[in-house]
């Protein structure tokens, strides 16, 4: 626990995630938050999940433990717009550098904007001077500045979960100079890795901000101060570890196993999105079956892909193609007693999930642009020491500047992805172990816990800096 840690934390992202039950699937950011939120104490704000035809409703409040989860339901009309629109047809494309699927109407903007006020609004009500605020993600950029608006003076800090793009895909956004005016309204704000800061740093060059580098990491904003740093999410080292060897009297990890019939193992776990580079991926994996015809009867492919954003065309249009390329694969190369892949539409439980991973010779993670990717943590981590898997990891993720002792392939060239499964498939044991030791070693240096640690820390200097010298 760190020295300041008194007043509370607290957090606010799209969606509050209210644990149900043990073991249910979490999204990246929710695993991260209420492993911080657990340690600190505080509140979770944000959207229930729920939506209504009213636009005034007041924020409903749960009490589990040491955590407050705040959660206001919101109108149909600018959930679609804000969510929907502007979030994932404008923000989530540029972020990560997929400009052909931007889809922009000034009405999403607009439904964005107002739901910021919105949650300002309704937060601003529950706050106590005390308080530090921890914003989170791409749907909630402009929330410091409304906070800011309404009279609140304390530190705001902003993380964001996805890549930050360089100016020259930034302003293909419409309205990125409200947006970068928008993140200057923070006290710190914080990336997953050093490219994003530099990306970030690109757009502060424009003239669109009165922005100084002071130094790395600190920024001269008009007559403010702003930190823009580098906090790698990590994840419970110790906690997967527990998960993954426990999975292996569970049934369904059993009845998996025995029916590989002693192939080799590769998997993939993804929310269905076409960041995660699956189509290419299905592709590569093809490429496999033709290059080394070794490879076919002896392996096993597992991609476990639950939809996510349905409604959003091009999430659909992804989920059809997945069908029709997995389609393709199996009947081209399936034999009577063996299917080349095996397509999952849907989430497993966490247990299992990591179950799944100890037992797979290969983890294939091949988004074509990532802010971290978690899995690829939890693979490494959910590996038994003494005959660990091997990842085979997207030099377009975060994660790649980490895990650099995994196989780091170019997802967009199948034969690059191709050699590495075969690499990864054949690596000897002891290779295996060394490498997956050296990444175990960095998972541990930069776990959950250093992650919301630094970031907590960095905010709770804002509060005894300047802004009480004012
Ligand atoms: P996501 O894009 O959701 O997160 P990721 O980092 O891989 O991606 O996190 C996904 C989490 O959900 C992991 O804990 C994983 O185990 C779980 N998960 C994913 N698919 C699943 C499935 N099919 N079944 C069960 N569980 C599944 C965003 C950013 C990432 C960033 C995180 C955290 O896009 O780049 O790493 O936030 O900052």
């Amino acid at each position: 626990m760190n020295e300041h840690s008194h007043g509370r934390l607290i957090i606010v992202s799209n969606r509050v995630a209210i644990p149900k039950r043990r073991g249910a699937v979490a999204g990246g950011l929710a695993v991260g938050v209420l492993g911080a939120l657990r340690e600190q104490g505080g509140m979770w704000f944000g959207w229930s999940g729920k939506l209504t035809d009213r636009s005034d409703a007041e924020p409903e409040i749960v009490r589990k433990g040491n955590i407050e989860f705040a959660t206001i339901d919101l109108n149909e009309q600018d959930f679609e717009h804000y969510y929907n629109g502007y979030s994932n047809k404008v923000l989530w494309p540029v972020c990560h550098y997929l400009l052909d699927f931007l889809i922009y109407d000034s009405a999403d903007f607009d439904g964005y904007r107002r739901v910021n006020q919105a949650f300002a609004r309704k937060l601003a009500s529950l706050l106590r001077p005390d308080d530090i605020i921890w914003v989170h993600d791409y749907h909630l950029i402009p929330l410091a500045a409304e906070l800011r608006s309404a009279g609140v003076d304390n530190p705001i800090g902003f993380f964001l979960h996805v890549p930050f793009p360089s100016y020259e895909a930034f302003r293909a956004v419409p309205g990125h100079e409200f947006l970068l005016r928008a993140l200057t309204a923070y006290d710190v704000v914080g990336f997953h890795t050093p490219r994003d800061l530099k990306a970030f740093r690109t757009c502060l060059e424009e003239p669109i901000v009165d922005a100084t580098f002071i130094d790395d990491t600190r920024v001269r904003v008009g007559d403010g101060e702003l930190i823009a740093d580098v906090f790698p999410i990590g994840i419970d080292v110790d906690e997967i570890q527990k998960l993954s060897s426990d999975s292996q009297s569970m049934k369904t990890v059993q009845r998996m196993v025995s029916s590989l019939d002693g192939r080799q193992l590769l998997i993939g776990v993804d929310r269905l999105d076409y960041s995660k580079g699956l189509k290419l991926r299905l592709r590569s994996y093809e490429r496999l079956l033709e290059r080394y015809p070794n490879a076919q009867r002896n392996v096993t492919f597992i991609q476990i892909a639950p939809p996510t954003r349905t409604g959003v065309r091009a999430y659909d249009e992804i989920r059809s193609e997945l069908e029709q390329t997995s389609g393709h694969i199996n009947g081209r190369f399936a034999e009577s007693d063996w299917v080349p892949i095996r397509y999952l539409n849907k989430g497993v439980d966490r247990k299992p999930l990591m179950g799944f991973f100890r037992n797979a010779d290969v983890g294939l993670v091949t988004p074509v642009r990532d802010g971290m990717n978690l899995v690829a943590k939890e693979y490494v981590a959910a590996q038994d020491p003494r005959n660990p898997g091997m990842l085979v990891l997207s030099s377009l993720t975060g994660a790649a500047c980490e895990l650099t002792d995994a196989i780091i392939v170019n997802p967009y060239d199948r034969d690059d992805v191709a050699d590495g499964i075969a690499n990864a498939l054949s690596m000897s044991l002891d290779e295996r172990k060394e490498r997956t030791a050296s990444m175990i070693e960095v998972l541990r240096k930069n776990d959950i816990t250093a992650w919301r640690t630094r970031f907590v820390d960095a905010l709770m200097r804002k509060r005894v800096g300047p802004r009480l010298d004012a």
